[in-house]
């Protein structure tokens, strides 16, 4: 089976299938920021209809700085849609990594500053939807079936986008492969943000000015200086989000995270590092918690697959992003041709996946008969992929529930 090529549009939102050509020429869109030509890699990704570098908002810069972020405007200019922008000042290499979508973070996404009390970084994020469903159309997409998808940190924005926009979420559903609220942008601080804005202000020597003074002041101070000091900030989460959504981990996952991997052993650690951080399914175990008490539709899944070809050593077993490949469908291109039941549990996550884009509200059942169940804490309500000698499974919450959360 192959993956519907949409899903793999930058933007990370899938909307149907685009037409498939190798000419740059008939991968013309008018859009409401422009007029973009995409391209196919034939090398590296000859099913792929590519778009990189859509402008979906005006430069936040100077006395946009720290603001609800401007939709771009239609410049009437036409680009070819090769290359990705050179990354944002304020990004790190996660968001490059997972989606396309660059949007704000840490204090130029969340600043809690008294004169810009929102939470840009949450409306960049709100904003890209927006132009997807204004343009997704054009691109061959349907944007009453749009689906966010997010990896890492780009689940813990899709999370987040989960709760920040309850009353209109504009998507069907979300995806958040192994990322939370918890681990989301903004989430690392939970009080007196309002102060910690000018605290920093004070460090850079915007302090003791109201709240205006202080606003116009961090706007003219350079971002490199800021992004040298920066604190991340919370959101306070009024509304959440009753999109149905698939989320889960990977069973393995700190195993090269932080200091758990010594990029230069060639043979296994004497203890394998099989030592799951609790931010990820402790963090997820709450927002799981959140969803039940709220009767939202949720799926559950955990990736256990232990395969050498996706791994950069073959001990790390269901290690952080090692999904990706199976979801994607380039597993056998990295290190050798891939096992049996490596094909099957790529072939099933790419399944229940699509299928879910297809009809997140329609119990989704795939062309193998699986259907994805409902999350609950009762029965065999978990989707695990990948363990022992099966593609996919169903089994309790407790197989999925890795960590010991108690100190969380
Ligand atoms: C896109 O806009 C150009 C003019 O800027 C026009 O010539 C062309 O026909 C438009 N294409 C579509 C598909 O609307
Ligand atoms: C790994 O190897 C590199 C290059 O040989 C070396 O610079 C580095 O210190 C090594 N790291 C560890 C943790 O041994
Ligand atoms: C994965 O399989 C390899 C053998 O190929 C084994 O040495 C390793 O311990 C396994 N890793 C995990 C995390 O199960
Ligand atoms: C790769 O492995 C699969 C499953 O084992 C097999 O069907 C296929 O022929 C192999 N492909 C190549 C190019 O060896
Ligand atoms: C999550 C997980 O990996 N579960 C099981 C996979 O299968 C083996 C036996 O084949 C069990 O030992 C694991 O606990």
């Amino acid at each position: 089976m192959q993956l519907p090529t949409a899903l793999l549009l930058a933007t990370g939102l899938v909307g149907g299938a685009a037409a498939q050509t190798q000419y740059d020429e008939e991968l013309t869109v008018n859009t409401t920021s422009g007029r973009y030509t995409g391209f196919v890699d034939t090398a590296t990704a000859p099913d792929v209809n590519q778009w990189r570098g859509v402008r979906y908002g005006q430069a936040p810069e100077g006395a946009r700085r720290f603001l609800p972020p401007v939709a771009a405007e239609d410049d009437g200019l036409h680009r070819y849609a090769r290359d990705w922008p050179t990354v944002c000042v304020q990004q790190g290499a996660t968001t490059r990594g997972s989606g396309g979508s660059c949007y704000r973070l840490n204090v130029f996404g969340f600043p809690g500053a008294n004169g810009a009390m929102t939470n840009a970084g949450f409306l960049d994020a709100r904003l890209v939807v927006e132009w997807a469903k204004n343009n997704i159309e054009a691109f061959g997409g349907d944007p009453e079936r749009m689906v966010l998808w997010g990896q890492s940190a780009g689940a813990g924005l899709t999370a987040s986008y989960v709760y920040a926009n309850g009353e209109d979420p504009i998507i069907a559903g979300a995806i958040a492969n192994s990322g939370t609220v918890g681990i989301g942008p903004g989430s690392d601080d939970d009080s007196g943000s309002v102060n910690k804005f000018s605290q920093l202000a004070d460090i850079v020597g915007c302090g003791g000015l109201d709240a205006e003074s202080e606003l116009a002041c961090m706007q003219g101070i350079p971002a490199q200086t800021l992004q040298s000091v920066l604190q991340s900030r919370r959101e306070d989460v009024p509304t959440f989000g009753a999109v149905p959504l698939i989320t889960g981990t990977t069973s393995n996952e700190a195993a090269a995270l932080g200091g758990g991997f010594d990029k230069n052993a060639t043979t296994p650690p004497p203890k394998p590092p099989n030592n799951p951080v609790g931010g990820f399914d402790c963090s997820l175990r709450e927002e799981l918690k959140d969803r039940l008490d709220n009767g939202h539709i949720t799926y559950r899944y955990l990736f256990a697959g232990n395969f050498s070809n996706i791994t950069p050593r073959y001990w790390l077993g269901a290690m952080h992003s090692s999904d990706l490949p199976l979801i994607f469908g380039t597993h056998y291109q990295f290190r050798g041709n891939s096992t049996e039941l490596e094909w099957q549990t790529s072939y099933a996550m790419e399944d229940m996946w699509v299928a879910f884009a297809t009809d997140p509200y329609k119990d989704p059942s795939t062309s193998s008969g699986l259907v994805w169940p409902k999350y609950s804490l009762d029965g065999e309500t978990v989707v695990l992929f990948g363990n022992g000698t099966e593609a996919a499974q169903l089994a309790p919450p407790s197989v999925a529930d890795i960590s010991d959360c108690s100190d969380e």
